[in-house]
Parts: C-alpha cells; sequence; structure tokens
C-alpha cells in the first residue's frame, strides 16, 4: 500500500539532520519564571532524613569532559555570579584535576552551606598510565578515599594504604554518580574509557547508588544550540546524543541531562542556568532518595 501512497504524493524528501523537530521532544519551559521555579526549588531543598549532614554526588568520565567546569557552573548558578571553585583548565593532555576534593557550595553570607556536595576526581584517560584508575573511583564510591588523596594513575589504594577508609559512614559514601560525557566528541569515545566507565557503573548498581550522564558542551555539539540554546531538545543532534550515551552506558533517557557550562561568559544567562539547574534538582532528589532507602 505504502508504494502505492508514495507514488501518488511523491517520496517525501529525507528530514535533514540539521533542521530541528517542529515540537521540543522533551518538555522544557525557558523563560525567567521558570528560571526562578528552578531556582527556588534547589535552593530550598533539604534532606528528608538526618542519616546523612549531605549528599555526595560523584562525577566522573573522560578527562577535560567538563567534570570541573560543572561544579563551577553550578556554584555560579547558585551564586549569580562568576565563579571557580574547582579549577578548570583548557590544556589537552593529562587530567588537570588529580586531587580527591569534596567542594561545598556557599548558601548565604552567614556561612551555611547546601545540603549536597561534590566530589570531584582525576578524570579516566584510555592510558592506564595517564587516568584515575578504575579501582580507585570504586573506592570512592564505598567513602574509602580520604579528602585530599593524590591519585596515582600507576597503582590504586587499597586496604593495605594507611590513607584508606576501612570504616566509611554513610556521609562518607556517594550517594549519585554523575558520569560526564563530552557531547561534541561521544562517537569518538575510546572503546577502553567505556568499559572503564561500565565497571563503575555495574559497581554503583551493586551498590545501589542512582546514577546521572551529563552531557556538557552541547554549544560545540551542535550549531543550532550554539546559536539558541532553547534549541536543545529540538535538536536531532543533541537527541542523537543523548540516545547514543543511552545505548553506550546502559542508562535510561530520562536520567540524561545535556547542559552548557559556563566557561568564557561572565555573566550568567537564564537558559544556562534552567538546564543547569534542572539537571541538578533532579542529581539531589535521587541521591535524596537513596540516602533515606539506606
Ligand atoms: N564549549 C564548551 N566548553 C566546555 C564546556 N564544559 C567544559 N568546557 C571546556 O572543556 C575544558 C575542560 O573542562 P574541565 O572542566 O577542566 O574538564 P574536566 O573533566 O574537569 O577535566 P580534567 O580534570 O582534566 O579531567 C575547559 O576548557 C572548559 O572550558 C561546555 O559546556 N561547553
Ligand atoms: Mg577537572
Amino acid at each position: 500500500m505504502s508504494w502505492k501512497i508514495n507514488w501518488f504524493w511523491g517520496t517525501p524528501p529525507a528530514t535533514k539532520y540539521s533542521e530541528p523537530f517542529e515540537d521540543p521532544w522533551r518538555e522544557m519551559i525557558l523563560s525567567d519564571k521558570q528560571r526562578q521555579r528552578v531556582f527556588k526549588e534547589l535552593k530550598e531543598f533539604q534532606i528528608s532524613t538526618s542519616t546523612v549532614r549531605h549528599l555526595r554526588i560523584l562525577l566522573h568520565g573522560p578527562t577535560h569532559s567538563g567534570k570541573s567546569s560543572f561544579i563551577n557552573s553550578v556554584n555560579t548558578v547558585l551564586q549569580g555570579r562568576n565563579t571557580t571553585v574547582a579549577l578548570a583548565n583548557s590544556a589537552g593532555g593529562f587530567s588537570f584535576t588529580r586531587k580527591f576534593q569534596t567542594y561545598k557550595l556557599k548558601k548565604d553570607r552567614s556561612g551555611s552551606f547546601f545540603p549536597f556536595v561534590f566530589n570531584d576526581i582525576m578524570g579516566l584517560d584510555e592510558n592506564d598510565s595517564r587516568g584515575v584508575q578504575t579501582d580507585d573511583i570504586i573506592s570512592v564510591l564505598g567513602g574509602h578515599v580520604p579528602e585530599g588523596y593524590t591519585f596515582n594513575p600507576m597503582s590504586a589504594l587499597t586496604k593495605q594504604h594507611m590513607e584508606y577508609n576501612s570504616a566509611p559512614s554513610l556521609d562518607d559514601k556517594v550517594h549519585c554518580l554523575v558520569s560526564v560525557l563530552p557531547g561534541d566528541v561521544i562517537s569518538l569515545m575510546p572503546q577502553g574509557i567505556l568499559e572503564k566507565m561500565k565497571k563503575v557503573r555495574q559497581k554503583a548498581i551493586d551498590l545501589g547508588i542512582p546514577q546521572v550522564i551529563i552531557i556538557t558542551k552541547v554549544d560545540s555539539a551542535c550549531k543550532l544550540v550554539s546559536k539558541d540554546l532553547k534549541m536543545i531538545y529540538k535538536s536531532r543532534k543533541i537527541k542523537e546524543k543523548m540516545q547514543e550515551c543511552s545505548n553506550l552506558l546502559d542508562v535510561p533517557m530520562h536520567c540524561i541531562f545535556p547542559v552548557k557550562n559556563y566557561c568564557e561568559e561572565i555573566t550568567t544567562n537564564t537558559n544556562v542556568d534552567i538546564v543547569i539547574l534542572t539537571a541538578m534538582n533532579n542529581i539531589v532528589h535521587f541521591a535524596n532518595d537513596f540516602v533515606e532507602r539506606q
């Protein structure tokens, strides 16, 4: 039957890959009012149990994927000004972040902090001698790595080391694992890195830790989005990247959030804020659900 329809109407021209979808495939309101709503949600978020002081969010992923920039971006949104808490770097080569560090974000001038913290770690590299060891990330998940520990790409921290925390509290453990992937080069991700990420993911599944993927650099990944971030959920390219991540790491689409980090800007922008805040609100709720179950 279909050939008759085609014959009658003519074969419709193939949709151009660069053309956006007419309707956004994920509902995302981008307006000042929405920014206020998601901002308020994160600002007022509280942990629903007293078993932990804060929710611990671990960012991991390939080197230069934008892990440190994401922490800075969340802080920039919350402070409403250009900030750098975690040092990010533009040079290639080795992972810039070497130390295991916890970042608390200031809530207001009274010295209080948000009820979540970020752990920034060394990036994963295909070359075993250049990036963080998979076993070290697994140790971080379980709360065994002490603050300030300098990762050694040549050997992982083990129970035999003095620094190894063999009796971690629930506070020390990770409550949400965030895999940070660079949107512009996902398709080129070396198999070796993906295998390492899958191993970490499997351990997180075993421990019941929720998982989220943040896709950074959507501005570099898609011209439409680079010109106007409002196109983020109309872009075929971004949807394809998300699907690719979902397939590669076996994470459902509703746990994947594309963002553009603050890198060059010195002022904040409503749409950039909304995509970052939306991702963060989901992360803290997933982490809170996990802590509630412990
Ligand atoms: N265009 C664009 N550049 C980004 C984005 N996020 C990060 N970058 C850039 O990517 C580079 C690496 O960012 P980092 O935040 O240092 O990445 P990282 O994952 O912490 O890297 P390592 O600590 O070295 O493993 C920097 O030059 C950032 O400015 C983004 O959303 N868009
Ligand atoms: Mg870093």
